[in-house]
């Protein structure tokens, strides 16, 4: 079967829309694969699943987009090039190539005609002219800043690339350094990253959209600016803190900056500037999650300074501490340390006061060592007194507001997005440094900008710079503006670039003036079902739920959000681990395939749980599968030889499961419980079976019937089996353009049972229930019954006994 469909299937193009307008529109999209090596079987199991939706879709009659494509630029081809002294390019192509035979073997319905890769010059030129879009909006920017930094792969890495302050793919301690970076002003649209998830709500996993709420982090509070008096020759400066607790001002008793902020240069007296400086360096090689782990000891310098509370006019000594970040809010806290647990360990550590502004009824602080930060009055704090910590809050910003001295803000832990690398494999940035007019953009005639194809091997080795800085032929250009010697910028953009747009690309993937032909979006976008990992659930989703945004203000879309219904599957585990090199517990996809076949894989994966669920390789049965598909399979060699298309005349109990099964089918489907379909395909199966060896015999009609639903319903999960089946049948391939079937209501009535309703023990009324009527159903039903009410005149009800389905006993009062 593996050997003969995929011709037929081809030929006849049955996985590409008609895109006519002739039936509604779906589109359907697994998160394209990165090419590293061939697929595994996290693919397998993700590209099932989206492929189930695909092929329900179609059935159900929709006109359906399901593209694939590369996310093809990044650091594992340059790497590979390096070892090998080749061009990223030919790892690169070479393992799409594998990759894309895997996926047709694994008969994915994609439509291949719009296969894209991200590294194509066709692609990135469009990735380059959204860039120079940006720029002219102002939403991209340089700015010399402090980057997390790998010092053996020499480059620059993102927060999220920082695990547990090492770098993610060489382990190495990540340091600090000072760049001029690329940056997408991402922070711009927080409001409306956040807002819109309102759209999302029910389509998305909660989790989801939790990680995404937190990523942005807003929050509620208030800037107050506190004056750090004159000292030792310094003047006085007003430095302004971020709280979301200004209530709690009277319970300030010091102040805090963040060590490594400009700031605390300024601040710092000459006595105490050494200090600082031995301090600074020793806290470089920290994470920010170190930094701010209750667990650590608090470390910190004086300043020898004094800040004035603005509320009432205390001094608090001014430290510098690493548990303050120099990037969130202003860098600078008002530290108080009775009920932020934070500040109790920094005032207990150096021995500054804690006073209690808060009566929550808890120990007190300074005693017991917890920060208290529940509800409470407000204490020791004038005229806050005796108020709510609502109320204080509301009432402390009026008061800030009307001295000048603070405003209520909001606050977003969301940061631009660092989106230079100083990489080779990437979209180069389409900017010409002029030392007459500076930041040049590249006219979009120009574009792309090409990666040169003759720097390979030892050329690529990471060296601080980007490798492209090497490349003199390349970086040497004239100025577009002004003619004279200019010099290309040499980072490339972060890969995440090039894929927050590519599920825009797919509706027009050949389009040669812009990213993408604006009616062909129109007519797909957004995204029906997007499926893929939770490992994308911050980043690849913010920033393509940004570009969406960017894309709508520049007038190109009239859409806000690029994927209405999100799916993340599950992972595939060996063992109940996930499988790794390290553990040795990897299972290979390709063997999976040669020794239990294409459909019995991916009808497994599915039938393993439910699609969210993760799939412990090591419990679940291929072989299970191919059994099963044996016996679908052989129901055809029956059917065919006794055809009868006269349905109506068929056994009713069968065609009842068949109806039922296609109706239950749809709904699970719809659901997104595809394993539970698999179930009753099982049960379908079973009973048709039954009918042909000991019930009316394989000559009814209905027998055809449930066979070529089974075929139907089975194309969903196992293509060739139910391709074969289909044939086998009598009908002409494909079975992917065939009718979800049609489901007779009368099919559908339920048996019924009678069920028994007394009052205080006597039988009162009898119902007609469904067989697998629930509890609460009954005792409804029981309630409402008219002679139940007669006989209750009025009386209360004290306790309703259900024994469903078939008996109520209603106990009066
Ligand atoms: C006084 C206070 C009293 C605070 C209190 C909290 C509790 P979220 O909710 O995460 O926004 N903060 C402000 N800037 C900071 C920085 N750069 N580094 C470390 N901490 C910082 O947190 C806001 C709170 O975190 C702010 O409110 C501030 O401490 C601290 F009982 O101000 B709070
Ligand atoms: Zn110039």
């Amino acid at each position: 079967m593996e050997a003969k469909w995929p011709a037929v299937w081809e030929e006849l193009d049955v996985f590409a829309p008609a895109d006519d307008g002739s039936r509604e529109r779906r589109y359907v999209l697994d998160m394209f694969p990165y090419p590293s090596g061939d697929l595994h079987m996290g693919h397998a199991e993700a590209f099932a699943m989206g492929d189930v939706v695909a092929r329900y879709w179609r059935l159900k009659g929709y006109d359906v987009l399901h593209p694939i494509g590369w996310d093809s630029f990044g650091l594992p081809a340059e790497n590979a090039a390096i070892k090998r002294n080749a061009h990223p390019s030919e790892w690169t192509y070479a393992n799409i190539d594998t990759q894309a035979a895997s996926f047709k073997r694994y008969a994915i319905s994609a439509d291949w005609s719009r296969r894209l890769h991200t590294s194509d010059p066709g692609y990135y030129r469009w990735t380059q002219w959204l860039f120079l879009r940006f720029y002219e909006r102002g939403l991209a920017y340089r700015k010399n800043s402090p980057v997390n930094w790998c010092p053996k792969d020499l480059t620059v890495l993102a927060n999220e690339q920082v695990v547990n302050g090492a770098c993610e793919r060489c382990g190495t301690p990540v340091t600090k350094k000072s760049l001029n970076q690329w940056y997408f002003k991402i922070t711009e649209y927080a409001d409306r990253l956040l807002d819109d998830m309102d759209e999302l709500k029910g389509h998305w996993p909660e989790r989801v959209l939790a990680m995404q709420r937190n990523w942005i982090g807003r929050s509620e509070g208030a800037h107050v600016r506190f004056t750090v008096e004159e000292a030792a020759g310094r003047p006085a400066k007003d430095v302004t803190v971020f709280t979301t607790r200004p209530d709690t001002l009277h319970g300030a008793t010091f102040f805090v900056v963040a060590a490594d902020a400009h700031l605390a240069l300024d601040l710092v007296t000459p006595e105490q500037h050494d200090a600082l400086m031995d301090y600074r360096e020793k806290i470089k090689a920290l994470s920010d999650i170190e930094r701010q782990s209750t667990e650590r000891e608090k470390t910190g310098v004086f300043l020898g300074r004094y800040a004035v509370n603005p509320l009432n006019g205390e001094k608090l000594p001014v430290w510098a501490a690493d548990y303050v970040l120099a990037d969130y809010g202003t860098g600078a806290i008002m530290a108080v340390p009775a009920h932020d647990q934070r500040d109790l360990d920094f005032a207990q550590a150096f021995d500054l006061p804690v006073r209690a502004v808060v009566d929550t009824g808890e120990e007190d602080p300074a005693v017991s060592g917890a920060a208290t930060s529940g509800e409470g009055k407000l204490i020791n704090s004038g005229e806050l007194d005796g108020l709510s910590k609502t109320e204080a809050i509301a009432r402390a910003i009026e008061l800030v507001e009307a001295a000048g001295t603070g405003e209520k803000t909001v606050n977003f832990r969301l940061r631009d997005w660092l989106l230079s690398r100083q990489r080779f494999w990437g979209a180069p940035i389409p900017i010409v440094h002029c030392d007459e007019c500076g930041e040049v953009p590249v006219p979009d005639d120009q574009l792309p900008v090409r990666l040169p194809d003759d720097l390979r091997g030892e050329a690529l080795s990471p060296k601080g710079t980007s490798p492209l800085a090497a490349a003199a032929d390349w970086v040497n250009t004239d100025c577009p503006n002004c003619g004279k010697a200019a010099r290309r910028d040499t980072d490339t953009m972060d890969t995440f670039v090039d894929s927050s747009w590519y599920y825009l690309r797919f509706a027009s993937p050949d389009y040669t003036e812009g990213p993408f032909e604006k009616e062909a979006a129109a007519r797909w976008l957004p995204v029906d079902q997007y499926v893929g990992g939770v490992e994308h659930a911050i980043l690849h989703l913010l920033y393509s739920r940004f570009f969406t945004k960017v894309l709508k203000d520049m007038g190109l879309i009239d859409f806000d959000e690029p994927f209405r219904a999100l799916l993340n599957q599950g992972q595939v585990l060996n063992g109940g681990k996930a499988m790794s090199k390290s553990l040795g517990n990897g299972v290979d996809l390709s063997e999976q395939l040669d020794k239990f076949g294409v459909d019995a894989v991916r009808l497994t994966m599915i039938f393993a749980s439910p699609p969210e669920d993760d799939v412990d390789w090591a419990d679940v049965s291929p072989s299970g599968s191919a059994k099963f598909l044996a016996r679908a399979w052989r129901l055809g060699q029956d059917v065919a030889s006794a055809p009868g298309t006269e349905y109506d005349g068929g056994d009713r109990a069968l065609r009842s499961v068949i109806h039922r099964t296609v109706a239950d089918a749809a709904d699970l489907l719809d659901a997104g419980k595809f394993n539970v379909v698999i179930a009753k395909l099982m049960e379908l199966v079973n009973a048709t079976r039954k009918a042909i060896d000991a019930g009316p015999g394989a000559a009814d009609p209905a027998v055809r019937e449930a066979t070529e639903a089974v075929a139907i319903i089975l194309s969903l999960f196992a293509p060739y089996t139910a391709e074969d089946l289909w044939a086998q049948l009598g009908h002409e391939p494909s079975v992917v353009k065939a009718a979800w079937p049609a489901v007779d209501e009368s099919l559908l009535v339920q048996e019924t049972v009678t069920a028994v309703v007394q009052v205080a023990g006597k039988v009162r009324d009898r119902l007609e229930v469904p067989a697998d009527v629930s509890e609460d159903e009954l005792e409804k039903l029981a309630l409402a019954s008219p002679q139940v009410i007669r006989t209750l005149e009025g009386r209360e009800v004290r306790k309703v006994i259900v024994r469903a389905p078939k008996l109520v006993n209603i106990v009066p009062a």
